[in-house]
């Protein structure tokens, strides 16, 4: 609390009001009057406040921090950021995809992993999950797979039976479903979780060579979960349990940190590959490639304005510097139009103008000029046009073109060419085996118990028990068994 203050409250532009708790009216108890400029500006602003919530990953929290390098990668990129010796302010932003503003935040779903270097080469963003995989490989079942996932237009309800109709028919979503229904499903915390870039990316050094790669961030808290119990009851108490965690450790002084690690791929080895390794619903083995320590992130600044620099955060996979480039990844290039796209239109054409979204240790100087509610300009004697006699802004190739991938073919719709050891299922199979525990498995068979009783579609289900027969014949045969003992006895 502080003094009784003497600082007049203003309209928008300035001027000193005479109220605001009281409307202008004919009498004390009469008319309100239309020129009460106040009320009208207020109301009016009012009802502009909100902003068309993202169309995934709607809910979400973050944090700002820090970046340093501990290790040297020069060999694999020319990338500042990356550089040893480097340290670079940082954005953080965690999400769930599915659920709306006002979801709880512990619903079993993929977590997104939203992260923004602010380098001295202009923004460098990573926006990844905590799942090293994805449901699909081409980015035009996206909006398919996404309204399976939301709600059906008439009743406005969730629903098992489309969700796993899409899932079913889409076998290559095997993976990334058997993430989604185990343990990643339900992170103990934001903190508490990995983060991925997924897709492969490329690497390039100062001597110009390419490598492949894949970013992993492991969190110094730990990989936990959730049971599904407790998550439930979090859900019902506190819709914004991930979000006030990871605030009041940051209030607190408990500053989350994750260490980032690659996988770098050779150029060449992309050709000969035992499957695509552009293709997002598989990892690569680390027994093949191994991971390769880069550096730390810390998150120690919450935001001082949620909307300001959360809700109108901006990530693009296209936001990549000198020394980054993407992969052929059907996945990753329709993403690279999707993000600005969706910002253009969320945020405003001028959404880079920003200060969250803008350059912290660049600069920015081009042609562009105008738009709504544009208001950095370039000087009045920079020219507007390019080419130009007059000292503007000359692009350069030398310092930036680079990125590209030999490519030949005819124009097609097809998928990926299959190779030696291609298959929907078999990683997720390996998963399931492997790596979950017994009791992490028992947690999986429970949650697809469950998922089979929210099913009413027979064929659906059917397709279901097919499904999760051919990630684990043993699995797939407990569940149909366990639904056919539960339905007798009904
Ligand atoms: Fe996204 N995704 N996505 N996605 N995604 C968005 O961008 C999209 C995909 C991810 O914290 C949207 O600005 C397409 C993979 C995160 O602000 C949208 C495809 C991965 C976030 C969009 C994918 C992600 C988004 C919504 C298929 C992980 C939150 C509004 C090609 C590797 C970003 C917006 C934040 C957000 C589209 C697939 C992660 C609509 C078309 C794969 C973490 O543009």
């Amino acid at each position: 609390m502080s003094e009784p203050t003497t600082t007049p409250t203003t309209t928008q532009t300035g001027t000193p009001v005479a109220s605001d708790a009281h409307s202008l009216t004919i009498g004390a108890d009469g008319a309100t009057v239309l020129h009460d400029r106040y009320l009208v500006e207020k109301l009016a602003q009012f009802n502009r406040e909100r902003i068309p919530e993202r169309i995934v990953h709607a809910k979400g929290g973050g944090a700002f921090g820090s970046f340093e390098v501990t290790a040297d990668v020069s060999a694999y990129t020319r990338a500042a950021v990356f550089q040893p010796g480097s340290t670079v302010e940082t954005l953080l932003r965690f999400s769930s995809v599915a659920g709306e503003q006002g979801s709880p935040d512990t619903w079993r779903d993929v977590r997104g992993f939203s992260l923004k270097f602010y380098t001295t080469e202009g923004n460098y963003d990573i926006v990844g999950n905590n799942t090293p995989v994805f449901f699909i490989r081409d980015g035009i079942k996206f909006p398919d797979f996404i309204h399976s996932q939301k709600r059906l237009p008439g009743s406005g309800l969730r629903d098992a039976d489309m969700q796993w109709d899409f899932w079913t028919l889409s076998p290559e979503s095997a993976h990334q479903v058997t993430y989604l229904m185990g343990d990643r499903g339900l992170p103990k915390s934001w903190r508490e979780m990995q983060g991925y870039g997924s897709h492969t990316y490329q690497w390039i050094n100062a001597e110009g060579e390419k490598f492949w790669v894949k970013y992993h961030f492991r969190s110094q808290q730990g990989d936990l979960h959730l049971d599904a119990e407790s998550a439930e009851a979090i859900a019902g108490a506190d819709a914004d349990y991930y979000r006030r965690d990871l605030h009041e450790a940051i209030e607190a002084g408990n500053h989350p940190k994750w260490d980032l690690h690659v996988q770098v791929m050779p150029y060449d080895d992309a050709k000969t590959y035992r499957y695509n390794p552009f293709d997002l619903t598989k990892v690569w083995p680390h027994a093949d490639y191994p991971l390769i320590p880069v550096g730390t992130l810390t998150l120690d600044r919450n935001p001082q304005n949620f909307f300001a620099e959360i809700e109108q955060a901006a990530f693009s996979p296209a936001n990549t510097v000198p020394g980054i480039a993407i992969s052929p990844d059907k996945m990753l290039m329709a993403r690279v139009f999707s993000y600005p796209d969706a910002q253009r239109y969320r945020v405003g054409t001028n959404y880079n103008q920003i200060p969250v979204n803008a350059p912290h240790a660049a600069s920015v100087a081009n042609y562009s000029q105008d738009g709504a509610q544009r208001h950095g300009f370039n000087a009045p004697t920079t020219p507007v046009y390019a080419p130009n006699s007059f000292g503007g802004p000359v692009a350069s190739a030398a310092a930036a073109a680079e990125g590209g991938w030999e490519s030949d073919g005819e124009l097609v719709r097809a998928a990926y060419t299959l190779r030696s050891d291609d298959s929907d299922f078999g990683q997720a199979g390996t998963l399931y085996r492997e790596v979950y525990s017994a009791e992490a498995k028992l947690r999986l068979q429970a949650t697809l118990a469950g998922q089979a009783r929210s099913i009413t579609i027979d064929e659906i289900r059917e397709r279901f028990f097919q499904y999760w027969t051919n990630v684990d014949a043993d699995l797939g045969a407990a569940l149909r068994e366990g639904f056919a003992g539960e339905d007798a006895a009904a």
